[in-house]
């Protein structure tokens, strides 16, 4: 791959930069920043130069020993100087160093003065002024530092996987339209189905890449393009995710699609076991000694080092090797195996549309059932139901039922769990329902031990069935209250109790270990979409994608059986 002279220059920027943090001689900090810039804007490329042998010191601005330094980046790609004061310097400082309005100097200000490494020092200096006090610094500029510090860190917060999608089905239908375009994967945290992703990965087969990576950088929402290579490109959208793209060849697209899947531990599971059998692997192909042998699948990846197929929801090296090696993997639930949603809001309370609408979306997607579950009246912003109400509701769902064939709606509640551990309805009326999900709306900070206590006081209640949205988090907005999981996964399965995964891509509630110690523990899960809306029915998906990250299979799902069995698993052992 050719090192382009915007890579050159800015590998000399960096250095320049370093060097500074680091007090180095002024002629040599410059010397460095004059040639980045000058290669910036030089069109004849030095890598090319290099290449024919041409002598780089004629070029102005360039001694020996930057022409020296020009060679070894375009030989290895990198700068065994920078990568030594990169070991020196604290990434933090260099993440500081890119805050608009500090740059180099005054971060070395910052350090010395006041001893700043993080960004968080530099909020807690600001908050006390410090920082205005400094030389060269002042209010204005400590104003602009602290909001800067903010922007970047709102950016920093990793993307709902539900809005990763929307923007990569966006950008992969992009990418497919260019010409000769044979493929477009995305891979990393993403096919990993993670609730988060921090970027995204994306690999293309192409066979001419300079246009995929044109049209993509090219790409109206991009905000920002990072890098724009031959067969690699970054750029930053504008609601602030960053994105890559490589093009990679066709005899190496399961090596790529491996790699790039990740997670980086997994990788280098997999990579140690290739080691064993003398087998190198990385991202372009197997290789024994010099001589590529494969990686042309990742099905022919995982073979050479012996193991079958890993799906990548497994891939974190939790124990997926291990169980691959045993021959013991998981047969991940699948969203098809699906046979019913356990947790639906109607207009009824806080839902967009009517029983009868939801009955019939439910039963287009191939139901059998599904349970209507309205709030209760503690939860009065969603006009939750009384005890009358809730009759009312139960005597619709029966004559509607009279009315519906091979589709049953189950009559339910979404009932509040109170402060004390009571439920929030009678329990004779509670009696007359198929099933309970019951859910902490209110008093969150609790302590830990409070709160575990008024849960399992709950599950106490003989009508409880499932714990809807077990912790109660909002992702990347509202923290989970403090409860002792596992205590709660003990309690619920010696009293025949259930836990949902709520499926809303805002919850995702389990999270995937969750999921994981329930299935272990010996408590079944719910996987439900606590739909509002006709649409909302189609997060089944994510928390499909959660309980596979979960380990889990059919078998550990209640909403996988059929009417019947589901029936009886709900009747609570005495
Ligand atoms: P993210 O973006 O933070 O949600 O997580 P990932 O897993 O998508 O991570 P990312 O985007 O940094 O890198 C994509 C994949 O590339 C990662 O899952 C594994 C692979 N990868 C990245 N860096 C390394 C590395 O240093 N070694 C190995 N073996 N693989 C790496
Ligand atoms: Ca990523
Ligand atoms: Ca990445």
């Amino acid at each position: 791959m050719a090192v382009t002279n915007r890579t050159v220059a800015e590998l000399f920027d960096e250095t320049a930069d370093l060097l500074e943090i680091e007090g180095a001689n002024p002629f040599r900090v410059r010397a460095y920043r004059n040639a980045a810039r000058f290669l910036g804007d030089l069109a004849p490329s030095v890598a090319d130069m290099v290449r024919r042998g041409e002598d780089l010191e004629e070029l102005p601005g360039i001694g020996r020993d930057l022409a020296e330094k020009i060679q070894e980046i375009v030989r290895t790609g990198t700068l065994a100087q920078l990568e030594d004061i990169r070991e020196r310097t604290s990434p933090e400082l260099r993440a500081l160093m890119h805050v608009a309005g500090l740059g180099p100097k005054r971060v070395k200000t910052l350090h010395d003065e006041l001893g700043i490494r993080t960004a968080t020092d530099v909020r807690e200096a600001a908050a006390s002024g410090k920082i205005q006090r400094l030389k060269g610094f002042g209010v204005k500029l400590e104003q602009k530092i602290l909001q800067e510090i903010e922007r970047l860190k709102s950016r920093e917060r990793r993307t709902k996987l539900v809005e990763a999608q929307d923007l990569a089905s966006a950008l992969t239908t992009r990418l497919e339209q260019v010409f000769g375009v044979q493929r477009v994967q995305v891979a990393g945290s993403y096919r990993r189905r993670k609730e988060t992703v921090g970027d995204l990965d994306i690999l293309v087969i192409a066979t001419h890449s300079a246009d995929v990576m044109n049209r993509f950088v090219g790409y109206e929402d991009v905000a920002e393009v990072v890098s724009h290579g031959e067969t690699r490109s970054t750029v930053v959208l504008r609601c602030g995710i960053q994105v890559d793209v490589r093009t990679v060849p066709e005899e190496s697209y399961g090596a790529a699609l491996h790699y790039f899947t990740g997670s980086k531990a997994h990788n280098i599971a997999v990579r140690k076991l290739g080691q064993k059998k003398n087998l190198k692997i990385n991202e372009y192909g197997v290789f024994q000694g010099e001589r590529r042998i494969g990686g042309t699948t990742e099905e022919d990846v995982y073979g050479r080092v012996g193991l079958p197929f890993i799906e990548p929801e497994l891939r974190e090296d939790t124990g997926e090797i291990e169980a691959a090696q045993q021959r013991c993997l998981p047969e991940l639930i699948r969203l098809e195996d699906l046979r019913g949603d356990l947790h639906i809001h109607t207009r009824e309370t806080d839902g967009r549309h009517t029983l009868e609408e939801m009955a019939e979306a439910a039963q287009r997607l191939g139901y059998e059932y599904m349970a209507v579950t309205e709030h209760s009246r503690r939860v009065a912003v969603a006009r939750g139901l009384d005890a009358r109400r809730l009759a009312a509701v139960m005597d619709r769902i029966d004559r509607l039922n009279g009315t519906l064939n091979g589709f049953t709606l189950l009559k339910a509640v979404e009932v509040d769990i109170l402060e004390d551990g009571s439920l929030d309805l009678p329990d004779d009326i509670l009696r007359e329902l198929d099933l309970t999900v019951c859910a902490v709306h209110y008093h969150f900070n609790l302590s830990r031990e409070k709160q575990t206590e008024r849960i399992v006081r709950a599950m106490d209640n003989p009508y409880f069935r499932i714990l809807a949205h077990p912790t109660g988090r909002l992702i990347n907005e509202r923290d989970p209250y403090d409860v002792d999981m596992e205590f709660l996964l003990e309690a619920a399965r010696k009293r025949g109790c259930f836990m949902e995964l709520n499926s809303h891509p805002d919850r995702l509630d389990l999270t995937d270990s969750h999921c994981r110690l329930a299935k272990q523990m010996g408590v079944k899960v719910a996987v439900s979409t606590d739909a509002h809306s006709i649409t909302d029915l189609e997060f089944m998906r994510f928390g499909v994608f959660q309980a596979r990250r979960g380990w889990l299979e059919p078998g550990d799902v209640i909403n996988t059986r059929c009417l019947a069995e589901l029936k009886n698993l709900l009747k609570r052992p005495r």
